[in-house]
């Protein structure tokens, strides 16, 4: 079986996510497309990437990311670091002809996604954009259920995706708080997430009209490189920094096919944790699916007999999308790493099997033109056609 070499920059969060993933994949899913070996990890400081070497699984260290993409060893790039740095280290990589996983969004703004784009067809790489969510066997049974024809043309998108970790304005001034740094706020971070369900389950999105808001314009500085999500409260002796990027997002939707929705994106939601959820309404019936309840699918029929029609709930297993490789039993639980090691298992497959990865970086450029036409429409206080913002 062949082995693929991994070479991943950054160890934050995300880094654990995706480790966890390369580990998990031929445990659940065997036999695997190929084995993965952690090869390197590059991190901001020696000490730091010799840590996560150590706890993620990794050979060698290195404070030097490109020394790992240079090195002729590694097969796949691995991208977990703030938005800022995506597209250089996938540029660098796809030049050294690597195959490149990055985490989402691809970049700060379309024209930057798109520098990236060019360059993995440019090199002929594999590419893959981390949008985890729809890797979601639920997420992906709702997609066949669209594809049967079970819920007709589809009329009507709506998603959320709310969460509280910024609703404290003593959390600090994170990257995430940065427009230099990410791009945008809850809209990059989290409403991208929806977008790329609508795009998914739905079709391509054509114009959109939105609003953004930010709640809390200053937040105590963020002592320390660790980033951190609100769940630590800042030195009370931190100066005050600006917040530049949007606190909440809420936009309507044209889709190309016709369908019209809605998408709300806020990271000061108190109460809600990862409620990224989604209702479709077609002429035959409807779908509603909740991330806080991951292993569910609400499905409602229209043609039910009328004594018995209402919203059923199926609960994802074996019978459905990637349950071949996961627990033999429906319900016995997913996670979030759950949906980190399918994803890694689609990337690891496209790779060898020479089919292309999704989503990918031609799905993380589109996205990033609808977040450019998203701001701008915020911006002029009207609708705005995607396309026209085609950079
Ligand atoms: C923070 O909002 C965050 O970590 C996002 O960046 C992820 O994409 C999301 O999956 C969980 O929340």
């Amino acid at each position: 079986m062949k082995t693929l070499n991994i070479g991943m920059v950054g160890a934050g969060f995300m880094a654990k996510a995706h480790s966890l993933a390369y580990a998990g994949m031929p445990m659940y899913f065997w036999p695997a497309p190929a084995l993965t070996h952690r090869k390197m990890i590059a991190d901001i400081t020696d000490e730091s990437a010799r840590i996560a070497s150590q706890r993620l699984g990794f050979d060698a260290y290195t404070s030097n990311w490109r020394e790992l993409v240079d090195n002729p060893d590694i097969d796949v790039v691995d991208i977990v670091t703030p938005n800022d740095s995506h597209a250089e280290i996938a540029i660098a990589a796809a030049q050294a002809g690597k195959h490149i996983i990055s985490e989402k969004p691809l970049a700060r703004t379309a024209a930057e996604a798109k520098t990236m784009l060019d360059a993995v067809k440019k090199a002929g790489v594999k590419h893959m954009v981390a949008f985890n969510y729809r890797k979601t066997p639920a997420v992906a049974l709702a997609k066949k259920y669209i594809e049967e024809g079970s819920i007709g043309k589809i009329l009507n998108f709506r998603g959320t995706y709310l969460q509280d970790w910024s609703a404290d304005p003593n959390s600090p001034l994170s990257w995430r708080f940065q427009k230099s740094v990410a791009g945008s706020g809850a809209l990059g971070d989290i409403g991208t997430h929806v977008v790329d369900f609508a795009r998914y389950l739905v079709g391509e999105i054509s114009e959109v009209m939105s609003t953004t808001q930010t709640w809390i314009p200053e937040r105590p500085t963020q002592q320390g490189g660790i980033d951190k999500l609100g769940t630590v409260k800042s030195n009370a002796e931190a100066p005050m920094g600006k917040v530049d990027v949007d606190d909440e997002v809420s936009t309507l939707l044209r889709f190309d096919n016709g369908a019209v929705g809605s998408i709300e994106a806020t990271r000061n939601a108190w109460g809600r944790n990862n409620f990224l959820t989604f209702e479709i309404h077609g002429e035959k019936g409807s779908l509603y699916f909740n991330y806080e309840r991951r292993d569910e699918l609400q499905v409602y029929f229209a043609d039910d007999p009328a004594d018995r029609n209402g919203f059923r709930t199926v609960y994802t297993g074996p019978a459905h999308p990637y349950g071949e490789g996961l627990w033999p039993i429906p319900a016995l639980g997913l996670g979030y790493g759950d949906t980190k090691i399918i994803e890694i298992y689609d990337f690891v497959h496209a790779i060898v099997n020479g089919t292309d990865a999704a989503p990918n970086f031609d799905d993380g450029f589109q996205i990033a033109v609808i977040t450019d036409a998203i701001l701008e429409s915020s911006k002029r206080n009207q609708w705005v056609k995607v396309n026209d913002l085609l950079p």
